[in-house]
């Protein structure tokens, strides 16, 4: 169709309510809108504002469509219950892509594919992919509006499912728009289903489905454009735009492009019992506790725990020269199973309304249940596929990948400068991972240099968070490895400098941390989630100078009683365990960081090289 051909058609085409169409006079806005519903040719267009109206009528319309269940609104107000496809219930990293100008600039570690090839596919995936839907432009801000380290974005996207949970995810709407007036930049995020509905079927009516989605998916992103295509889920980290695929993949393009990080990190406040406050940020790879312990209640007398976010940080050195950090988010996306009034008391509060549950079971009086929310099950369960549950049944509940989805503002530990839009400082950096063995519970970088080694090394089993064998030990980088839109290698080399830049006083100490080290019999060695603020103290008295070290081969770990462990019954066998670093053991993970290494070819700084050899020497001194 011609332009104006194309024109007439789509102002033909009437909004279903909400905001006024258009509600813009950003002209590279409006053409791309266009452009978009061309290709997909969605029923109707409808612009967000983000109101509280706008989440009850799309909530009712989704109860409506039997895409959510209203929970009981005395047990759980203003909450409800998603069931996926049971084929789209995770990250799907073996169809997410990276689609920048030169191979070597995604690196070994994503799927490359060549731009203007992955373009003319997608063109033919997405023609006519939002037929029969509603199409909402959904504008929205990453960061406190304005914010100096904030970033725009728009994502289209024919999910009324989506629209609510980026709602809840970032600050969507008439503001965002405001802020990106007549010419502001964007990261555009094109979202389908894939599932276009057949001329005379209604969105929501006989013939289509609850949950739609397609078999085939395309997680895509144009780095050099800034771009986002996906297609064929409606899935959390593969359909909210704003979460893994720009606050992550793209954002850490931007950051290498303008000396900025964007990390896979929680933020929290401690306040020590003499009143001095430290902010921490840790990454630890999908499902392996940056919740737990962003919303950690802490079990060592006199310390406070506050949160700033839980699973993504933006960072860049401040005018002070240290490094300040945002959660660029607005709400939790968070694993259920394990979440539990033992194990993390302050989600649990957090979920007490206006949540969005994924994949959980349901109870008999219309509320939601997941395997360690409380110590017994009940006896009768909805589960997550929607059958007959009890506690005789094999299959877990709810999927192991369950989520809750809710508004960082409902959580009690929120910190009151959470949206500081020039971010907190950081004193101190954790890189953790899921080991039963080798790693041990907690040991400090012996400088910048190796807390980079230490992050660039990171392996950890792998979790539910993403379609794959749970269990399987993989290098996972920074907690990176999905989520780094460019060469990782590039993306170490962009760390060393950026501890260059900071200098010796901005720098943030760093530290590897391992909550989920095994004795034989496969038992945790450490209790973790509110004991772990036994470690965190360790880390901020080393910040301030105040704790005793010695120097274990792979970094400084507590002397003898610099670990606080009053009142915790832990045998001293399993505190050496904890501890242990076999020379051997770790000689052979040596072997195979320079296997991994070695992936990189050229692109390796000497700076990683140099500390695996200095590693070697410290474990095995002849
Ligand atoms: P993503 O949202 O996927 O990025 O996950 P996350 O890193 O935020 O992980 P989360 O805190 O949700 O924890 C994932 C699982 O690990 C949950 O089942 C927790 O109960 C469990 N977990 C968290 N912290 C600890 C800990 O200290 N010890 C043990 N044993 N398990 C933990
Ligand atoms: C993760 O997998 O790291 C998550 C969930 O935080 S998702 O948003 O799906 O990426
Ligand atoms: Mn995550």
């Amino acid at each position: 169709a011609t332009a104006s051909a194309r024109r007439t058609r789509l102002s033909g085409v009437p909004p279903t309510g909400g905001a006024r169409p258009n509600p813009t006079r950003h002209a590279a806005l409006l053409a791309w809108v266009e452009r978009v519903a061309a290709l997909t040719r969605p029923a109707r267009i409808e612009w967000c504002d983000g109101s509280d109206q706008e989440w009850a009528r799309l909530t009712d319309l989704l109860v409506e469509r039997g895409t959510l269940l209203r929970l009981d609104p005395v047990k759980r107000p203003d909450s409800f219950l998603a069931r996926s496809a049971p084929s789209d219930v995770a990250r799907v990293e073996d169809r997410t892509f990276i689609c920048s100008d030169r191979e070597q600039d995604a690196g070994p570690t994503n799927n490359w594919r060549e731009p203007a090839a992955m373009r003319a596919e997608l063109d033919g995936v997405f023609a006519g992919a939002m037929a029969g839907r509603t199409m909402y432009v959904v504008p929205f801000s990453m960061g406190p509006l304005g914010g100096a380290l904030s970033q725009l974005g728009v994502q289209l996207t024919d999910s009324p499912y989506v629209v609510v949970s980026m709602r809840i995810m970032t600050r969507i709407g008439a503001a965002a728009l405001a802020e990106l007036g007549a010419d502001g930049d964007f990261v555009p995020a094109v979202h389908s289903v894939g599932a276009p509905l057949a001329v005379g079927v209604s969105e929501g009516g006989p013939g289509d489905v609850p949950w739609p989605c397609n078999e085939t998916k395309y997680i895509a992103h144009f780095p050099a454009t800034r771009e986002i295509w996906s297609y064929g889920s409606g899935y959390g980290g593969n359909a909210l735009l704003g979460k893994k695929c720009f606050a992550l993949r793209i954002a850490s393009v931007m950051g290498r492009d303008g000396g900025w990080l964007a990390e896979h990190m929680l933020i929290l406040k401690v306040t020590s019992p003499q009143g001095r406050a430290f902010h921490v940020a840790a990454a630890f790879p999908s499902a392996c506790g940056k919740t737990n312990l962003a919303m950690l209640t802490p079990t060592v007398p006199g310390w406070r725990v506050e949160t700033i976010g839980d699973d993504i940080a933006w960072m860049r050195p401040g005018p002070d020269g240290r490094l300040r950090a945002i959660n660029p988010e607005a709400g939790f996306f968070g694993v259920a199973p394990g979440t539990g009034h033992a194990t993390n008391p302050t989600a649990v509060a957090t979920m007490s309304r206006s949540t969005i549950f994924t994949n959980v079971a349901l109870t008999d009086d219309g509320d939601v249940w997941w395997e360690g929310l409380t110590d017994t099950a009940p006896a009768h369960l909805i589960d997550w596929r929607g059958a007959d549950w009890t506690p005789a049944s094999t299959a877990p509940a709810a999927h192991p990948n369950s989520r809750f989805t809710v508004a960082a503002s409902q959580c009690p530990t929120i910190a009151a400068d959470w949206e500081a839009p020039d971010g907190v400082p950081i004193d101190a950096i954790l890189f953790g991972g899921r080991r039963a063995t080798n790693v041990p519970l907690v040991a400090q970088s012996l400088d910048w240099a190796h807390g980079v080694f230490m992050g660039a090394t990171i392996s950890s089993e792998q979790t539910a968070a993403a379609e794959g064998a749970v269990g399987a030990l993989r290098r996972d980088p920074f907690a990176m490895l999905p989520f780094c839109g460019y060469n990782m290698a590039d993306y170490w080399a962009h760390w060393l400098a950026l501890g260059e830049t900071l200098g010796a006083a901005g720098r943030p100490l760093i530290f590897q941390v391992n909550w989920f080290r095994k004795d034989a019999a496969g038992r945790f060695l450490w209790p973790g989630f509110g004991e772990n603020s036994r470690v965190l103290e360790w880390i901020l008295r080393r910040v301030e100078g105040a704790a005793a070290a010695d120097l274990a081969p792979v970094g400084l770990v507590p002397a003898a009683g610099a670990l606080d462990l009053d009142g915790l019954d832990l045998p001293a066998a399993d505190l050496a365990a904890l501890f242990e670093v076999d020379p051997a053991s770790w000689l052979a993970e040596c072997d195979l960081t320079e296997e991994f290494f070695a992936r990189f070819g050229a692109a390796l700084p000497p700076a990683l090289t140099a500390q695996l050899a200095a590693l070697r020497r410290r474990l095995d001194p002849v």
